[in-house]
């Protein structure tokens, strides 16, 4: 977690990116500032509607912040949030935020083997979540989270249930003001998730003024002002909903988030029409969804002025078809929780904006394109494609308590993204060096797939693979090489994917294929070589 050297640090602060003001002060300001408005319109973790005002909002908070007090939490503690798109989430983040507590901002999507790595490696003093999400018994898997902390020897956090809370009072001594505490702008604020590309969660410490100077640079080139009405479709803790700009955008500017409980375009569509939404951000695999839907119902999307697609890599004839289909502008938005946002920018000529992932929120985001396979990291020629590296006043220069090879001596970070840079200075992604499958914006380290795999008895070797997917733009395919060959199919394909479940994997990693070998192909070292597989495997199902 190392903070930048001193002159570069005084550089961030001279430039005004890094000011002094933490996510209390700015939970403070902007619902004092903007007291009457709209905040926040969504349902509630019963499926109750409700609309907010920035005062209801702050009052809210108020009451989460008791409600965390209540179960224990002080400021400076962690705390695990796994809620899905409910008001809940965002009024606990704000109490978070007022009375300095951090929140981890995990998914509902999330199961025993991420949440307890969450938990154990933040020392989380509560788990919040909303005791039955979509079917799923949130409750019983804590319980099973709580039961693995502790066969761990470690403490498991409080349980804080979300659907417990309606109807009944906030506690007696619920603080009206504001709660002071004594840290500055430069601690951790909170805590995101990354990708990863090992079996163990890392977790990325962003601060304060971090992470609220990419805010603010995001809503100013978003151009979000009070009128602004934000639709929140994707998972709202993800970095990219929550501040690119995302609702933390929005809030910043006094304008109105409005959250769909499911990201359906049915559901989309109606929030547009009635909530006259002006921008929102999708993933790749929505875009889709939204414009094969919109063809067939003619949607009322006239208030729609941005569409942000970002997450994984858009297609060209996907963003070509945005405007004309959806009536909106596209912004691509190449981001990382890690850090680093580019955006194409509104006003960006078509041929850059639609064949581009943007370019840096910041002059002072420092990019290098290297040569991955040179050992000093050479740069490699102007527009050349080579493997990204990162610096800037808003990225990470360590994970959250553990030392990895992801950051260079100079505190550059290694994003594991292959890409070309423009004369413009619009970044263009062409793959990945990471091992990593993007499965339509959600990110799957192999080794959280593989390592319980080869823990299964019948299982020699596996490797998970991104294949190429029309929608999806990647699906997860493991190959396997088993000693029972005559199990070797459907069956074992079925026993695999219930072992994974087992193992507590959150549902979007698991396999959408399994595809059994008898050899691997090799590198010259004798490991297995990914990159022929995964050629074997497109060619072998192109034959079929
Ligand atoms: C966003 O953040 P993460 O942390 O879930 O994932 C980051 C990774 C990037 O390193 C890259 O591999 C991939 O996701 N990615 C894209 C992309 N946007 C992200 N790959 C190709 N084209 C794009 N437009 O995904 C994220 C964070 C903030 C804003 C937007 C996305």
């Amino acid at each position: 977690m190392a903070a930048p050297p001193e002159d570069l640090a005084a550089h961030y602060r001279a430039q005004g990116y890094w000011i002094d003001e933490t996510f209390a002060d700015f939970v403070a300001d902007r619902t004092t500032r903007f007291a009457g408005r709209t905040a926040l319109v969504g349902v509630d973790a019963h499926g109750r509607p409700h609309r907010l005002t920035y005062a209801a909002l702050a009052d809210a908070a108020s009451v989460a912040s008791a409600r965390l007090g209540a179960a224990g939490v002080v400021p400076g503690d962690r705390v695990v949030l796994a809620l899905p798109n409910v008001i809940e989430l965002v009024v606990v983040v704000l109490g978070c935020f007022r009375m300095g507590v951090v929140p981890v901002f995990a998914q509902p999507a999330h199961r025993e083997h991420e949440l307890s790595q969450f938990c154990a490696i933040a020392d989380a003093a509560a788990v919040v979540v909303s005791g039955d999400t979509d079917g799923h018994d949130q409750l019983a898997l804590v319980e099973r989270v709580a039961a693995d902390l502790r066969g761990r020897g470690l403490v498991p956090p409080a349980v804080i249930d979300v659907q417990g809370w309606s109807g009944s009072p906030g506690p007696p001594d619920t603080p009206g003001g504001q709660v002071r505490t004594s840290a500055g702008a430069g601690s951790v604020a909170l805590l995101q998730l990354s990708g990863g590309t090992t079996g163990v969660a890392k977790l990325i410490p962003r601060t304060h003024a971090d992470y609220l100077y990419s805010v603010r640079a995001s809503a100013e080139i978003c151009g979000l002002d009070e009128e602004s009405v934000l639709l929140v479709v994707l998972p709202a803790a993800h970095n990219f909903a929550m501040s690119s700009p995302g609702i933390l955008g929005a809030l910043h500017t006094g304008g109105t988030v409005v959250l769909a409980r499911d990201p359906s375009p049915r559901t989309s569509f109606r929030l547009i029409a009635d909530e006259r939404v002006t921008l929102t951000s999708l993933v790749p695999p929505l875009a889709q969804a939204w414009i094969s839907s919109a063809r067939r119902r003619m949607p009322d999307l006239s208030s729609l002025e941005v569409i942000q697609v970002g997450g994984a890599r858009l297609s060209d004839a996907v963003a070509t078809e945005i405007g004309p289909v959806l009536g909106a502008r596209v912004q691509q938005v190449f981001g990382m929780a890690e850090g680093l946002v580019n955006y194409t920018r509104l006003d960006d000529p078509d041929e850059l904006a639609l064949t581009t992932q943007g370019r840096p929120i910041s002059p002072d985001d420092e990019i290098r394109v290297v040569d991955p396979d040179s050992p000093d990291e050479a740069e490699v020629a102007p527009g050349a494609e080579g493997a990204l590296l990162t610096r800037g006043p808003y990225t990470i220069r360590g994970y959250y308590g553990v030392e990895t090879d992801a950051f260079t001596a100079d505190g550059f970070y290694r994003t594991g993204d292959l890409v070309r840079r423009l004369p413009t200075g619009h970044l263009v992604v062409t793959g990945r060096v990471k091992d990593q499958i993007n499965r339509g914006g959600e990110k799957v380290a192999t080794e959280e797939i593989e390592g319980p795999l080869l823990a299964h008895p019948e299982v020699l070797d596996a490797v998970a693979l991104g294949l190429p997917d029309p929608y999806l733009g990647e699906r997860i395919c493991v190959v396997v090489r088993t000693e029972r060959e005559e199990r070797a199919g459907q069956e074992l394909a079925r026993e695999l994917a219930d072992h994974l479940r087992a193992a507590g994997l959150a549902t979007y990693k698991l396999p959408d294929q399994f595809e059994f070998l008898d050899t691997f192909p090799v590198t010259p070292v004798g490991k297995n070589s990914r990159r022929e597989l995964r050629q074997l495997l497109v060619t072998r199902l192109q034959e079929s």
